[in-house]
């Protein structure tokens, strides 16, 4: 059958069970927007481009399956930029089809050119330009398998307009991709695994580090028979919360620079960690000199070469998180490891009267009270985007995900701007689910005309903005490490309340404890999009805190005790 190449594109996203295509049009890529009407494909037009690439990425850390978003050549792409980088730093599956100038143009900076596969190269996992129709289809196709395949990541393919434009006999390719070189599944050598059975068998005092990887192998289940046989507590990374469910008795919450206190010391204690699907982010270890000298290191990764790049470790096992779990499990033995999960308790220590949340009644609202009144309010079950900042953190910190795929944060690369359009996305990844989007004022306001886009497509998502007046996360910093000078951190915003209702949406107003329930459930019951304004108190911050590159036990406490009643809020 004669297909152009606009056409091939959209058959290709059919066969790979595309159904939703996030995107804004252009000149270079006129084609393939004329073509789309023909086929079953949902196109979301967002209001800027940037937040097509989070809707894909959204979509993707939402569903598990790979998100598309479509920009035109020049500005179109390059506003993908931000987004493609915070997939690529937290291995999100995506694909970017830009459109290019007409092939004969190449190089002469003509209108709109610019060379976006030479500016993603090192955000992309892969990246192609394409300039014959012949090699569009082989080509989208690689660019699926590669993104979804072995660790995920974006892969963006740039196809030039008279590429589009021409036509071919088109016969739909079949079979396996096959690329020569690329070995995305590998399992983790046998004699290996019996040495981190042995390290493990003798381990006294041993920690599970959960990373993203559970989430993203599909490992959770796998997980929690490893925990019950072997008797170990797990620590998660921000991305791994929801990997292991919170409320289990051997989950000790997040580590790192806004870790739960006895899990930053505990992973000092520890003889044996295990990291599974993790990679030793700074934020994590904090300073690499002093991290868990006392203890050995197994390293479960997809990616070889995260094996030994921040951390040495004594085994490696190179394999996807979940296979090799299937692998460690029968070899190990059934412990119970009632002492060290004592100590760990020991470790709580005071943690508990530090909590901002036994603070004695007053009219103040914090944000710790928004998250875990709305944890209580959903009963742990909303599907929660977070953006950047200290609400991220109060969120981490408050709202219990048992499960996995609930949490949808940018981690490594800490996008501000990322929560309404993932939101979007996971919106359609997930229709029955309840969507929150946490954010804060700063970043609410970098992608906020996404608002406009929740109106036209009639979606429904609910927007708690965490309004402390400030950029509170850098005022943070200034609080703590620059003498309080707040430099560029206080900041006016518009009237949130206004705002939706000028997008046709409905803007709920909340100031206290008591009226927090009351908004939830108006929000719940309100159909469309509802943006809730939580003015919360303005300098409140996130404890407890390492300082960038310190040392795990050197943490900046919540002064204790702020309350000596021991009641419960
Ligand atoms: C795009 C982008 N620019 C700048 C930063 C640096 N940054 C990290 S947190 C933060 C403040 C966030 O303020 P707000 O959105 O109001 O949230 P809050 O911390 O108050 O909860 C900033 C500016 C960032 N992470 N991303």
């Amino acid at each position: 059958m004669k297909r152009t190449g606009a056409q091939i594109i959209w058959e290709v996203l059919v066969r790979e069970g595309v159904d939703v295509v996030f995107g804004y049009p252009g000149g270079a890529i006129m084609p393939a927007y004329d073509t789309i009407l023909g086929y079953p494909i949902r196109h979301v037009l967002v209001r800027h481009e940037q937040g097509a690439s989070h809707m894909a990425d959204g979509y993707a850390r939402a569903s598990g399956k790979v998100g598309v978003c479509v920009a035109t050549s020049g500005p179109g792409a390059t506003n993908l930029v931000t987004g493609i980088a915070t997939a690529m730093l937290d291995s999100s599956p995506i694909v970017c089809i830009t459109g290019q100038v007409s092939s004969k143009l190449l190089g002469t900076d003509a209108f709109q050119e610019t060379d976006i596969t030479g500016v993603t190269l090192p955000i992309t996992k892969h990246n192609y330009l394409v300039t014959d129709v012949q090699d569009i289809a082989p080509t989208l196709r690689e660019a699926f398998y590669i993104a979804r395949s072995g660790r995920p990541g974006p892969v963006l393919v740039d196809i030039t307009k008279d590429a589009q434009q021409a036509s071919i006999d088109f016969e739909p390719p079949k079979g396996e991709v096959r690329l020569p070189g690329y070995r995305p599944s590998q399992h983790a050598v046998q004699t290996d695994i019996e040495k981190a059975i042995d390290l493990i068998d003798e381990a006294e005092r041993p920690l599970i580090l959960a990373g993203q990887g559970i989430v993203r192998a599909e490992a959770t289940r796998e997980l929690l028979s490893f925990v019950e046989k072997t008797g170990i507590p797990v620590a998660s990374t921000l991305l791994g919360l929801g990997g292991f469910p919170a409320t289990h008795p051997l989950s000790l919450g997040m580590m790192g620079m806004h870790g739960e206190a006895w899990v930053n010391n505990a992973i000092q204690e520890a003889d044996l960690l295990i990291a599974l699907g993790m990679r030793f982010d700074d934020r994590v270890t904090g300073n690499l000199k002093t991290y868990a000298v006392k203890a050995k290191k197994i390293h479960v990764e997809i990616d070889r070469s995260e094996i030994n790049k921040n951390v040495k470790v004594d085994v490696g096992l190179i394999g996807d998180v979940r296979d090799t779990l299937l692998s460690l499990i029968p070899g190990c033995k059934q412990r119970n490891r009632g002492p060290w999960v004592e100590r760990i308790n020991l470790l709580k220590g005071d943690s508990a009267v530090r909590d901002i949340q036994q603070l004695p009644y007053n009219d103040k609202l914090y944000a710790a009270h928004v998250m875990h009144d709305l944890w209580r309010l959903t009963d742990g079950k909303a599907l929660v985007v977070t953006d950047v900042g200290q609400h991220q953190m109060w969120e981490a910190q408050y709202y219990k995900h048992d499960h996995p795929r609930k949490l949808v944060t940018s981690g490594g690369l800490g996008t501000m701007g990322f929560a309404l359009p993932a939101a979007i996305g996971a919106r359609f990844a997930k229709p029955e689910d309840e969507i929150w989007v946490v954010v804060g004022d700063g970043g609410f306001q970098m992608t906020a005309c996404e608002l406009s886009t929740c109106a036209q497509e009639g979606l429904k998502v609910h927007v708690a903005v965490i309004n402390n007046g400030y950029l509170g996360m850098v005022r943070q910093w200034q609080e703590f490490f620059y003498n309080r000078r707040y430099s560029a951190t206080p900041m006016r915003s518009p009237d949130f309340v206004k705002l939706a209702e000028a997008h046709g949406l409905t803007g709920i107003r909340v100031t206290k404890r008591e009226e927090i329930a009351g908004a939830v459930e108006r929000a719940r019951a309100t159909p469309g999009t509802v943006v809730v304004d939580f003015r919360v108190e303005q300098e409140d911050s996130v404890y407890p805190m390492v300082p960038a590159g310190a040392d795990l036990n050197d943490m900046i406490r919540r002064p204790s005790p702020i309350v000596e009643t021991g009641e419960d809020p």
